[in-house]
């Protein structure tokens, strides 16, 4: 059985003042029966750490470099990120391909690093409005699993596998429930074709515009073992709902 997986993408919103939230979150679940991830912008991920230390909330960054050091300001590495109390990392979201034109080869690299490092990685794939009125929603999904992906190294425990229809990202739409069981189902064969048997550990998160009010009948779809979570994450309120729902 997967255990299911809620993870927030804080993207870049918290100081210092947020970590009350993480606090209340990890208070408010002692003995969750699913996991639990924060991602916080990178300044937050030790302090973090340290406000939840002992408790089931796990801790993650939303990005990372390939290299494990060097000459790259303003970057971090995936060791950086672990040496700050990082167990996640999430890698290839959307608006990072596009604000920072990441491609399928940067984010399998930045994955094979994550591995290395021991952390899990997040890997976030979905098509644009434009590709699902084309018809090219699956093609695009199955490319970007084949090129985002290492070919080593990928089982249920390190890889996590985020489907974000570009289109449902803080828009407030979301796709029909059929439709994510679409992608969903398709993601699942892709990746046990290419991994065997492992492939069916790997977690499925649903991310996009999810909310309490929507959340439970996501989660009761095909192959949803979870979701990231962005706006709806950055309030414990908001956050516990979702995971009561999973
Ligand atoms: C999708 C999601 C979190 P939101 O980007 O990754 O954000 O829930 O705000 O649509």
């Amino acid at each position: 059985m997967r255990r299911k997986l809620a993870a927030g993408n804080w993207k870049m919103n918290g100081t210092g003042a947020s970590l009350s939230e993480a606090m209340a979150l990890a208070a408010a679940h002692p003995d969750p029966q699913v996991d639990i991830l924060l991602c916080p912008p990178a300044t937050l991920i030790d302090r973090m750490a340290d406000a939840v230390h002992g408790s089931r909330l796990a801790v993650g960054g939303q990005d990372c470099h390939a290299a494990a050091s060097g000459a790259h300001t303003g970057d971090i590495s995936a060791a950086m990120l672990a040496d700050a109390g990082a167990s996640y990392v999430i890698l290839g979201h959307s608006e990072r391909r596009t604000d920072h034109a990441e491609t399928d080869a940067a984010v399998r690299a930045k994955a094979e690093a994550v591995l290395a490092e021991g952390l899990v990685a997040v890997v976030c794939v979905g098509e644009t409005d434009a590709q699902r009125d084309a018809g090219q929603t699956l093609a695009v999904v199955g490319a970007q699993i084949k090129g985002s992906l290492p070919d080593a190294g990928v089982t249920g425990q390190s890889v996590v596998v985020a489907y974000e229809p570009v289109w449902a990202i803080g828009t407030g739409r979301v796709p029909t429930l059929d439709q994510i069981a679409e992608v969903h189902d398709f993601m699942r064969a892709e990746l046990v074709a290419r991994f065997g048997d492992a492939a069916h550990g790997i977690r499925l998160l649903y991310g996009g515009s999810v909310k309490p009010s929507n959340a439970a009948e996501i989660f009761a779809t095909s192959n949803v073992d979870g979701a990231l979570v962005g706006g709806a994450s950055l309030t414990a309120a908001d956050f516990s709902a979702i995971i009561a729902a999973l």
